[in-house]
């Protein structure tokens, strides 16, 4: 199924590249040369041993921070954030002391605009012709010429339950067919509460995914549709337990029993709660009207003290088997190609991981975010939370 998605977006840009003016016929080839000298023995890396990375919790396979380590040197300084909000606000201060930062795309493009990330030095990431073409393809509405941005990884936001307390909080009623309806419709929300509703706590997690529940543009910069959405969580706010930024422990340690959460840490959850003894089925369930999809992106700052081992650190991530171990160990697909192979049977089975084509293209694509749209989506968000 999955080389179906892979399939159809090598198709779009194969049509995008037909669409293209004829080019005049190519010159003569030129006779051969002999072969470049062999490329030097280790990666450019900075003078002083050290590279600091600013990334989102329980997002880095165990060892691999360890292993480039080993293997240059170099000590990562590793630091998380809990939303994009935080980290562009991080940002936008400046000086953040870090040199590799984690944005989504939705927040990336205007900090690539705003001057606030240096080009990557491709000839520094050899491993970036690992990348599957049609997802640096996508990544270009953010990031003209994939100038700036290096995927991470991606998934999507959704409704994660723990189905047995799911179950039993709803009684005889069945589960919904639009799984949105569990967190955001009164019918069962007011049941729910009884097991625990959860969302995330991020204006631009949780008004875009409102938005679409509605019918509106998920990244609409329409201040009648915040209106309309705000109208519409008003409505199941006293319901809703906790606004959460450790979601992955609210799940799998019983505080919640339904969420607005990521697809991946819905799956880390599943196994975190069952090595804690839990029997409980957690699932992260996939919305008949779509869930909202993000990219992740590794972006070098302008400031950067370690530019180099910055790109060293990129290329070692963008090896096979660092890939696969991404989507081995956290539930998130990297977009590597050469990697995919590598990836373990039941997580590239795993239709909350690798969504079937049929599903995939329900998807919410990300879009950008207007400073105007943010704006509006901090207002809304915030009058809920306060529950106004
Ligand atoms: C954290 C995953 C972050 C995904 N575990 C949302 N950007």
């Amino acid at each position: 199924m999955k080389k179906h998605i892979l399939a159809a977006a090598a198709l779009a840009v194969l049509l995008a590249a037909c669409g293209k003016k004829e080019e005049a016929a190519p010159a003569p080839a030129p006779t051969p040369v002999a072969a470049a000298p062999a490329a030097p023995a280790g990666p450019v890396l900075d003078a002083e041993k050290t590279l600091n990375i600013y990334n989102w919790p329980d997002y880095v396979p165990e060892g691999m921070i360890a292993a480039f380590e080993k293997e240059t040197g170099i000590k990562v300084n590793y630091d998380t954030f809990e939303t994009n909000e935080a980290l562009n606000a991080k940002l936008v201060a400046g000086n953040t002391g870090y040199d590799i930062v984690v944005p989504g795309t939705v927040f990336a493009k205007g900090q690539i605009e705003g001057g606030l990330m240096q080009p990557l030095k491709k000839d520094q990431i050899p491993n970036l012709a690992n990348m599957d073409p049609a997802i640096m393809a996508t990544l270009t509405k953010a990031d003209p010429g994939n100038a700036h941005l290096v995927p991470w990884a991606w998934g999507f936001t959704t409704v994660g339950i723990n189905k047995t307390k799911v179950e039993k909080a709803l009684g005889g009623m069945a589960m919904p067919e639009n799984a949105w309806d569990l967190v955001f419709k009164p019918e069962y929300t007011s049941k729910l509460k009884s097991c625990g509703i959860a969302y995330l706590d991020s204006p631009t997690e949780i008004i875009p995914v409102a938005l679409h529940y509605i019918g509106k543009d998920a990244y609409s910069n329409d201040p009648a549709d915040y209106k309309a959405a705000g109208d519409m969580l008003a409505k199941v706010r006293k319901d809703v337990r906790m606004f959460s930024s450790t979601m992955i422990d609210d799940i799998a340690g019983g505080k919640a029993c339904v969420a607005i959460a990521w697809s991946g840490d819905v799956n880390i959850a599943a196994g975190r709660a069952k090595e804690n003894g839990s029997a409980d089925v957690i699932e992260a369930l996939l919305p008949s009207t779509g869930a909202l999809i993000f990219f992740d992106t590794m972006a070098v700052t302008k400031d950067a003290k370690h530019p180099n081992n910055a790109m060293a650190f990129i290329d070692f991530f963008l090896r096979p088997e660092n890939a696969a171990l991404m989507s081995n160990e956290m539930g998130y697909p990297t977009g590597n190609k050469a990697g995919a192979a590598l990836v373990k049977p039941e997580i590239a089975n795993n239709k909350t991981i690798f969504v079937e084509a049929d599903y995939f293209a329900k998807m919410i694509p990300p879009s950008s975010f207007t400073n105007e749209a943010r704006e509006a989506m901090a207002n809304a968000y915030n009058a809920f939370k306060k529950g106004r």
